[in-house]
């Protein structure tokens, strides 16, 4: 097929019923974007001969370096099915687990995916995790079992072997699928019977309680990938080849004359072929018969490869290549590599393209066939039903529905990442080939310019006062450059879809922010308001005109008038107004799409400076582009003043600094090694010493650990031995006494009632119980807090004097777990609990006075804190609640020496709760990643040794059926994880690559400040007890990066340290 013609691909964007928004998703490595290549070849963009070599969506040169691919790109085609003509939209996916944002990005603009599994490694990770985003995204997927040539050459499997062998992988990804559905039904399930339950109100007596789990009535026959549903591929994109059973089935029924649907049928599955009674019987493997699928297909494959490249029998060849009418070329035929001539044949014969272009024609859905199930989802942000939303933006989901591009339907667009292109390569700057005609008109303005000159000339030999100009500056202009001036080295362009209308190049739209309330806006603005209007005065509204628009051709943009509904393209002019994602349109009506899915969690951190200090403002603004230029990167200014880049692993931390480096800020940066995230903890007191012998009596006295610190608050300050601090203001009018305790850990529910007290949380991690207000109900241990509740209850009028200065009781909680006494890292799974707090009559009546205003206001901050601190950092809130508090009422603190009341109680407090978590046995927490390793037996022992070294835990090892390859589940702290993907592919010489996810926060059961009390200690770790104590080179090591004082014995005995190095 030639090269599409632009104009083909603008006619077939008006036909929504035959495009397909697609994007092929798989493991690291599976072969998505060679496959791509092979479709991308199809349309003669690219030389089917380079198929696979090229990989042409990998268009940064770091991707074809490393071999991997970093961002989602995306890519027009066109393919004519039977009598119809289509138009397929490609994004090509990043499978490594640090750019899986790209993914979310990408299938949002999707309506189905083409899923590649490798056919030796099978269902990897990251199968799993976009077989979930598929779904998430409500998308229907598409299955490619890639590398079936591995089978062949590598495993060296006979074609039975690898019937079976695929069979496996098929289960494995319907075993995935099958969780999916499974739990979707019974969370609706749940749901269902909240509501029921919330209808009827009080069960009545004769209930009947239906057990049912819905699963039964669920259909789901569907969902599940099967040959003969027509929704698998079974291909080798590298060889150029791939098939679904439907060609075959096409191939036999003319051959065998047996009924193309009977073969549809049978070709996968149980069958065989009985020659004598000529019939199709079932019961192969029982009876011992080759099945269908083996003889009529696989074989055929294997003995080509067999001749083609084991054998190289030239003569069966040949009978091959007239068999299947199939033409080659001499110089293929005569090629060194058999590979070559194997892809000759092999593309003629079943090129891939046509096996998964037709099944993505057949099917995917179109635009025109998106659910009310995905527009409702798309259309509600956050908890909100949809049913709630205004009627006018309810009615929007028909726009959605019918994929309108006619003039008067709302024009809808999701905007789903910003990605940089160098200004010199957008087409209205680039220099583009001139036409024949083109070049003609130029020859004769030429022609016209030189005799107009010679005429000048002459005429300004005769007459030298006049002086005349021939032609004019534009017609100097070249065509095809633009007149334009490149101001930015960069330009962003959105990466978008149209939902509804067609987008027009010029167009003023409005830019919705994510927390944009269409209800509010519709009440705000006029009727009939148009984006074209001045800017309203709306929250989280903006407006916008899209400067250009572009079809997104991989490495290439075409400019473009207009687009209508139900394509994805790229967008211009948006950058002042859209950071990473957006929605856009012209109804103010239409709500934000709700937020993409991310799976990665930014963890890695590096602080940036420049190499020369003087070049500050280039890396400032140089990072603030990166910052739009990627999904998932973070970047933040420190309270130190660093500026800190965080990202999702060390792949993406290399790829961001090199885009810093040579593309956003242009200028030497450099980075500090990564900063790693610790968190600071109590545990319960351990019952037995190091030597694993049980403590005496003595060791519950609670001891201080203090690493050298000003002792402010020495005459005002008590500990119980049980670990009960208590803790007076300056100007002693108020005392609170608090104790830590230790959250249960895990995902488990934890009943607040045993503490009988309110609840403050932070971070989702600690909590603050006070005992004047009535207790709370249920809450969720760390990390997974659904509801908290918080109700204030009667308890005298003392609780009412206290409850005014909640808001300083909470200010100094946060202050305390924002940075703990270990190492200024936050808190996590403590619980505070304030057991005894006195207020001096004087201080209260003082803050009474104050404060009558807004006593009762003062209730209700506390209470949006801690609703507001489940899903935002609340932190923040509380270090300004306490200041401004300071500074609303001057008066106050004029009157006191000390300060205002409430300021001091804030120190107070927090240093009661430094005290208090430092009379607990304290210890740090390691962030941890989950670790998911493949290798071969002979190099386990090297996979192991590594992660050893690396303080990792091998959680399980299991054999991959069918395969030599073990698979290693291990865990492994994230602070021990920088080099590990390397050293790790170095020492077993590439044979094994481990895969590293962010899994959950882990207490580091050695104790830092610990040393030896008993006699068994001192003997089992001598005096000095220098053994590595992993949790005190952690905690130093954070400390010192702060620049906090750090206790280190540096030389005990000198003439002994210089012996020793002597000896050396
Ligand atoms: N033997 C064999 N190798 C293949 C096949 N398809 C791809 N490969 C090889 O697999 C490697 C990875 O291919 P890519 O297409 O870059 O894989 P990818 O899925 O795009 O990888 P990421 O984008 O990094 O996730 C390359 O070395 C390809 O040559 C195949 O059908 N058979
Ligand atoms: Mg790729």
């Amino acid at each position: 097929m030639g090269h599409t013609s632009l104009d083909k691909i603008i006619a077939l964007q008006r036909n929504p019923a035959n495009i397909r928004n697609l994007c092929i998703l798989a493991h690291v490595d599976h072969g998505k974007t060679t496959l791509a290549d092979c479709l991308v070849a199809s349309n003669g963009i690219i030389s089917g001969r380079l198929a696979g070599k090229l990989r042409y969506l990998d268009s940064r040169e770091d991707e074809q370096i490393r071999g991997i691919t970093m961002k989602s790109s995306a890519i027009s085609l066109h393919y004519r099915n039977g009598d119809q003509e289509y138009l397929l939209n490609l994004i090509d996916s990043p499978g490594h687990v640090d750019f899986s944002s790209e993914v979310s990005t990408a299938v949002r603009l999707c309506d189905g995916a083409i899923v590649v599994v490798d056919a030796v490694e099978g269902v990897c990770p990251q199968t799993q995790v976009v077989l979930r985003q598929a779904w998430l995204e409500n998308i229907r997927p598409v299955l490619v079992i890639n590398k079936i040539d591995r089978l062949i050459m590598e495993l060296k499997l006979t074609s039975q072997e690898a019937y079976t062998h695929l069979q496996k992988i098929l289960e494995q990804v319907n075993a995935v699928t099958g969780t999916l559905f499974t739990s979707k039904v019974l969370e609706e399930r749940a749901e269902k019977e909240k509501i029921e339950e919330r209808e009827s109100g009080t069960l009545s007596g004769d209930q009947v309680y239906d057990w049912s789990a819905g699963l039964e009535e669920a259909d789901d026959s569907h969902l599940y990938f099967s040959p003969d549903q027509g929704n698998v591929v079974f291909a080798s994109a590298i060889d150029g080849w791939g098939f679904s059973i439907q060609q075959f089935a096409h191939i036999y029924s003319q051959r065998m004359g047996i009924k193309t649907e009977v073969l549809l049928k049978t070709l996968w599955g149980d069958f065989y072929l009985n020659a004598k009674a000529k019939k199709i019987m079932k019961g192969a493997q029982a009876k011992g018969k080759k099945p269908l699928f083996v003889q009529l297909v696989l074989d055929n494959i294997w003995s080509l490869y067999d001749a083609v490249v084991t054998r190289r029998d030239k003569e069966k060849v040949e009978k091959v290549v007239t068999s299947l009418g199939v033409k080659v070329m001499a110089r293929d035929s005569r090629h060194s590599d058999p590979k070559v001539l194997l892809s000759a044949i092999c593309s003629q014969w079943l090129p891939v393209s046509q096996a998964v272009l037709s099944m993505v024609c057949e099917k995917l859905p179109s635009p025109l066939d998106m659910t009310a199930e995905r527009v409702e989802k798309l259309m509600s942000v956050g908890a909100r039903r949809f049913d709630t939303l205004p009627q006018q933006t309810q009615e929007l989901k028909r726009a959605f529905l019918q994929c309108s591009s006619s003039e008067n339907v709302p024009v809808i667009i999701f905007v789903s990442k910003m990605f940089a292109v160098d200004t010199k390569a957008l087409p209205q700057n680039r220099q583009r080939p001139l036409t024949q005609e083109e070049i003609a008109q130029r020859r004769e303005l030429a022609k016209q310019r030189h005799a107009d000159r010679m005429a000048a000339d002459q005429r300004a030999a005769e007459n030298h006062k006049e002086l005349t100009h021939s032609g004019t500056p534009q017609e100097g202009q070249p065509a095809g450059v633009s007149t334009g001036k490149p101001a930015e080295e960069e330009t962003f362009i959105a990466f978008a879809r149209v939902y509804s209308g067609v987008v027009k190049k010029g167009q003023r739209v409005f830019v919705l922010g994510p927390k944009y309330d269409p209800a509010q806006a519709l009440n705000m603005l006029p009727e009939k308001y148009s984006a074209s209007d001045c800017v309203p005065e709306v929250p989280h509204l903006s407006c916008c005109s899209m400067e250009s628009i572009y079809l997104l051709m991989g490495r290439e943009l075409e400019e473009l008038e207009e687009v209508p509904a139900g394509n994805v393209l790229g967008v211009g002019g948006l950058e002042e107004y859209v950071l990473k994602s957006a929605t856009l349109s012209t109804s103010p009506a239409c709500p934000p799409f709700t937020p993409l899915n991310f799976e990665a969690t930014a963890i890695v951190r590096v602080a940036i400076e420049p190499k020369h200090p003087s070049e500050m403002p280039k890396l400032v603004r140089g990072m603030r582009l990166l910052n739009q230029a990627d999904p998932c990167a973070e970047v933040l200014i420190q309270e130190t003043g660093e500026h800190v880049l965080v990202t999702a692993g060390e792949v993406h931390l290399q790829r961001c600094l090199d885009d810093l480096r040579d593309r956003f800020a242009k200028i030497e940066i450099s980075a500090s090694k990564p900063i790693i995230p610790f968190r600071e903890t109590v545990i319960r007191p351990p019952k037995v010493d190091m030597v694993n012998e049980e403590l005496g009596k003595q060791h519950k006295v609670a001891i201080i650990h203090q690493v050298s610190q000003p002792q402010s608050h020495i005459n005002t300050l008590h500990v119980d031995p049980s670990g009960l601090v208590t803790l007076t203001t300056p100007n002693r009018l108020a005392t609170v006494s608090v104790r830590a305790i230790p959250l249960p850990q895990g995902k488990t529910r934890m009943h607040i009632d045993q503490f009988k007290m309110t609840i403050h949380f932070n971070k989702l991690c600690c909590v603050l119980c006070h005992p004047t207000m009535s207790k709370g109900k249920t809450i969720d241990s760390p990390g997974t807090v659904a509801n908290i509740y918080y109700k204030v209850g009667e308890a005298g009028a003392q609780a009412t004097v206290l409850r005014d200065f909640d808001n300083s009781i909470v200010s100094g909680f946060q202050l305390a777990t924002l940075s703990g006494p270990m190492c200024e890292e936050p808190l996590m799974g403590v619980c505070f609990s304030i057991e005894r707090w006195d207020i001096q009559s004087s201080a209260a009546s003082q803050k009474q006075d104050s404060m009558e205003k807004d006593s009762i206001s003062n209730e209700a901050v506390v209470e949006i804190k801690v609703e507001g601190s489940s899903e935002t950092t609340p932190q923040a809130g509380g270090i300004a609640s306490g200041p401004s508090q300071a500074r609303r009422r001057p008066d106050v603190s004029s009157a006191d020496c000390y300060g205002p009341v409430s300021g001091q109680l804030i120190a107070a407090m927090k240093e009661a709760c430094r005290h208090a978590f430092q009379a607990q046995p304290q210890r740090l927490m390691a962030a941890m990643y989950t670790c998911e390793i493949m290798a071969t037996a002979e190099v386990l022992g090297r996979v192991y040794g590594v992660l050893g070294k690396r303080e990792g835990r091998v959680l399980h090892e299991e054999m991959k059926e069918g395969t030599d390859m073990f698979i290693i589940k291990a865990v492994l702290p994230v602070a021990e994880s920088f080099g590990f993907a390397d050293e790790i592919r170095k020492r077993t010489s590439g044979l094994a690559s481990p895969q590293l996810v962010f899994s959950h926060w882990e207490v580091i059961s050695s104790d830092p400040y610990w040393v030896p009390t008993t006699e068994e200690e001192y003997l089992h770790f001598g005096e000095k007890a220098d053994s590595a104590n992993q949790a005190l080179k952690y905690m130093n090591a954070v400390r010192r990066r702060k620049g906090l004082y750090v206790e280190e014995k540096i030389v005990e005995h000198a003439e002994k340290q210089r012996t020793l190095s002597k000896n050396k």
